[in-house]
């Protein structure tokens, strides 16, 4: 697909919710992704920060209020056979208000460390979990897609954490 001149991400959250030991993901039941195990999140409405629009989609997929959201990486996705580039930013949060609860979209599961079912998530994850699972880094990461689910190059770094969500999208 030829690239247009200059293009404009869209923005989308993604929150992984830990307890420690084990993460919670949700099976996806529809739409982009279905089947995979992912952590909670979705698109970035006009009106409010990403930080906000992290909170509602956790909220919205999994019935959980996060108690505090930290922001750990800021993920590029590049597709062949999509238009534009997929800006999706990671939050981790350790504690939670609420009890995980089945919704139209995902079905929450608790997954030990070390049984996350990565054959059946986005062929990135395994590349960049670890960072967020084992300590505080902060990362940025940069994968392309060809027909949206084969990963073909993948540019991952550790970077300073700078927690620059927070303003509203318009
Ligand atoms: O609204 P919708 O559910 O379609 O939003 C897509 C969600 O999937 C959003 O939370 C961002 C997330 N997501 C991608 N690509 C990838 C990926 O490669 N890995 C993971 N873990 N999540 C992804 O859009």
């Amino acid at each position: 697909m030829a690239l247009p001149d200059c293009l404009q991400p869209k923005l989308f959250t993604l929150v992984l919710v830990t307890d420690g030991r084990r993460v919670l993901l949700g099976k996806k039941k529809r739409g982009f992704g279905e089947g995979y195990f992912n952590g909670f999140g979705g698109k970035v409405e006009a009106g409010e920060t990403i930080r906000d629009a992290a909170s509602r989609e956790l909220l919205e997929e999994a019935g959980i209020a996060a108690d505090s959201l930290t922001h750990r990486g800021t993920l590029t996705f590049l597709f062949d056979d999509r238009p534009q580039p997929w800006e999706v930013h990671v939050f981790h949060s350790d504690s939670y208000t609420g009890m995980p609860t089945e919704s139209e979209e995902m079905a929450p599961q608790w997954f030990d460390y070390d049984s996350i079912p990565y054959q059946q998530m986005w062929a990135d994850d395994v590349f960049w979990y670890p960072l967020l699972l084992k300590g505080s880094a902060c990362f940025r990461g940069t994968f392309h897609f060809v027909n949206t689910h084969t990963l073909v190059k993948r540019d991952l770094s550790e970077v300073p954490c700078l927690d620059g969500v927070d303003y509203k999208l318009c």
